[in-house]
């Protein structure tokens, strides 16, 4: 029993201190959390079938700002533009800098402000589709608000989750962000061209990927300067064809 004030709640320590009233503060938390997951992941399934029942495969891009999602895109989409069509959506706080960069190259996108949201849920996405020319045997990639937490957590009806990070950001993030490095299905690790002048060991940063996540692909690439680009259009390309044949079937 609570030992402050004899209300009943069942003490709880955390760190060593006491915590009365933790545990019905914490169950409350927890159901709104349920609560929105639950709702997020039904528009998750609605995305999904639509996704399947178009033929498209969906990626959801995720990483810390700055580690190179749009540069990757950008990349991917001159080169690849002329093989599938592409479609992009954009999670940003604030701004269409980045749907802005995408259209450049020549494809629809559009962009999400998530305003003081540190994510993009199924529903902002639903209807983002609404606005783009889904097409059998095309991608669509979404670009997730530049976070390694909170985008972890929701599901937007993609087919994977992608992870990029960047060597100039450390390589124990892994262990640091776990959820999100567990949830993705391949981890793409960027800026490889800066390595000879950074101190980052790729050996040690994917074996604390594989620590949280043991099926976890990872390709290192450099979005600007082209190294690994071919072996991530490849693991592209296998998906696409899979998504394209699952709508003739
Ligand atoms: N050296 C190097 N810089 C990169 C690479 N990819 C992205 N950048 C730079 O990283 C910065 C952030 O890139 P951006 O694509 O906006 O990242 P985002 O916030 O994840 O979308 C920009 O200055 C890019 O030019 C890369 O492979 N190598
Ligand atoms: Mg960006």
């Amino acid at each position: 029993m609570c030992s402050d004030c004899g209300c009943g709640t069942d003490e709880i320590t955390i760190d060593g201190r006491l915590h009365a009233h933790a545990v019905p503060e914490a169950s409350r938390r927890l159901r709104v959390e349920v609560d929105l997951l639950a709702k997020n992941n039904a528009y998750a399934a609605r995305n999904r079938t639509r996704f399947a029942e178009q033929g498209v495969l969906a990626l959801n891009l995720m990483s810390s700002p700055g580690s190179g999602k749009t540069s990757l895109l950008a990349r991917s989409i001159a080169d690849l533009k002329n093989q599938y069509p592409i479609t992009v959506i954009e999670g940003d706080q604030q701004t269409a800098r980045d749907a802005e960069r995408i259209r450049a190259t020549g494809v629809a996108a559009v962009q999400i402000n998530t305003g003081k949201g540190c994510h993009l849920d199924a529903h902002m996405v639903g209807h983002a589709l609404d606005d783009l020319p889904l097409s059998a045997g095309s991608v669509l990639f979404i670009e997730n608000v530049g976070n390694l937490v909170c985008p972890a957590a929701f599901d937007l009806g993609e087919a994977h989750k992608v992870v990029i990070l960047s060597v100039t950001e450390g390589e124990d993030k892994p262990l640091k962000y776990p959820d999100m490095f567990h949830a993705a299905d391949l981890m793409l690790l960027n800026k490889i061209d800066l390595l000879p002048y950074l101190q980052f060991d790729v050996e040690q940063c994917i074996a604390y990927a594989r620590q949280v996540n043991p099926r976890l692909e990872v390709i290192q690439l450099s979005a600007t300067q082209g190294a690994g680009l071919a072996q991530w259009y490849q693991w592209l390309a296998q998906r696409i064809v899979h998504a394209s044949h699952s709508v003739e079937a």
